[in-house]
């Protein structure tokens, strides 16, 4: 009789016998998983909120619907939030931090006047936990992006105050970069539309090209900070006209040598950014993504194991590119538990990469023969394979729960931490 312990490692042996036959080899599928950073981004565990307490609701276009009881109110507790949420999720990964998370000692501190010493306790957390960090400048939820423009504002001054703060950002991602020993992404994106028919396409666009290039300006070394422009084709309150849109930004980085930032909720509903990945990555040398899922006019849903997402690790992993993507989250859920919502994203993720990685080699063989009834009926065969069985035992070997048993942990911090803090 097998004893508990054994059981599920018989089964992972079957597992990988099964892919063996396939001509996959596990180990090595697990060893790539396993130096996959993802980037979690610290807006989900407080609803876009940060610590600026200007008094002044999220905005931008941006909403995160629900009310769900224990967001974090302090960076202490949304520190801790991530420390218990990277507790469930195999692997070691990144932190994404947006400007407006600074902590500034009870002062008013403008987004004119931030600097390195701001992010001092994020870095030194992040350091502790072996953790790499990204940075964002925060252009939105601020009476200087009210009437919804920031960089291509009409206004000089209002101009001027966006490129001074995004100009700090980066020399905040080259410290970041810096004292961790591993390259901030920071990056760059700007809620800037209309949600009316403009008379005026062209000139918010030249005035956003403008300002870019004098951010930009000053090299930094890419060793301590890489930048990122973010574009998006429409959004909640900037249906008609969106600064940044495609177009723009795919010629500015390709123009300006930026990596383009990649959101999976910024194109047309039945547009899939994987398929952007291998055309962009012609022009660029880098990229980063912000893996999300789009629903309706929303583009910022938690990441579930779909065919949208088992396509975008797909084209990373079967193209050779995971040193070229850099691959972040980006969704905010205040209707469930926020812990829950970054371990699902992330677990999701991280599951999407390991099928990409179990791909039996037999499909592309296929296609190169020519052969693609063959190359369609082993795409489908390739669904049942047990892949589940590999997650578990890397889960096991990660030390992290199996299975569904991450959410008995997340009940129970529920419990004892986040309905504590109402
Ligand atoms: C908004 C962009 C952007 C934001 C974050 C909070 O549509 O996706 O990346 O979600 O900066
Ligand atoms: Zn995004």
């Amino acid at each position: 009789m097998q004893t508990k312990k054994q059981k599920p490692e018989a089964v992972f042996a079957l597992a990988r016998e099964r892919y063996a036959e396939q001509g996959v080899d596990v180990d090595r599928a697990l060893k790539i998983l396993a130096r996959i950073p993802i980037s979690l981004h610290c807006w989900q565990g407080d609803d876009v909120g940060g610590f600026e307490r200007l008094g002044v609701e999220l905005g931008g276009g941006l909403v995160a619907t629900g009310n769900y009881p224990g967001k974090a109110r302090t960076p202490e507790q949304l520190r801790g939030d991530l420390d218990a949420a990277l507790s469930l999720i195999p692997g070691r990964h990144r932190l994404n931090l947006h400007a407006c998370y600074g902590e500034f000692g009870g002062k008013r501190v403008d987004r004119d006047a931030i600097g390195p010493e701001h992010f001092r306790n994020w870095i030194a957390w992040a350091k502790s936990r072996g953790l790499g960090m990204d940075f964002n400048p925060t252009c939105f939820s601020h009476p200087k992006a009210a009437d919804g423009f920031t960089l291509s504002h009409r206004d000089k001054g209002i101009r001027g105050f966006w490129i001074e703060h995004c100009l700090r950002c980066r020399e905040i991602g080259a410290a970041i970069g810096k004292s961790l020993g591993t390259p901030c992404i920071t990056n760059v994106w700007i809620p800037d539309g209309c949600k009316d028919t403009p008379a005026d396409r062209r000139g918010p666009r030249e005035r956003l090209a403008a300002a870019l290039d004098v951010i930009f300006k000053k090299l930094l070394s890419p060793k301590w900070n890489l930048d990122s422009v973010e574009p998006k084709l429409f959004g909640i309150g900037s249906e008609s006209y969106v600064v940044g849109s495609h177009e723009f930004y795919l010629g500015y980085a390709v123009s300006r040598r930026k990596l383009l930032c990649l959101d999976a909720g910024h194109y047309h509903p039945t547009e899939s950014i994987a398929d952007k990945i291998s055309s962009v990555l012609q022009f660029m040398p880098e990229i980063l993504l912000h893996v999300s899922r789009g629903v309706r006019w929303d583009s910022d849903h938690v990441v579930v194991l779909n065919d949208d997402l088992a396509a975008i690790a797909r084209e990373i992993v079967a193209n050779g590119y995971l040193d070229r993507v850099h691959i972040g989250l980006d969704y905010f859920d205040a209707s469930i538990n926020r812990e829950a919502a970054w371990v699902i994203g992330v677990r999701n993720m991280l599951r999407a990469l390991l099928i990409a990685l179990l791909e039996p080699p037999g499909i592309r063989a296929a296609e190169a023969a020519g052969d693609f009834t063959a190359r369609l009926a082993l795409q489908e065969e390739a669904r049942m394979l047990p892949v589940g069985a590999v997650w578990d035992h890397y889960c096991r070997s990660q030390d992290v729960p199996v299975g569904d048993r991450w959410l008995a942990e997340v009940k129970r911090y529920e419990k004892d931490v986040l309905l504590r803090r109402d």
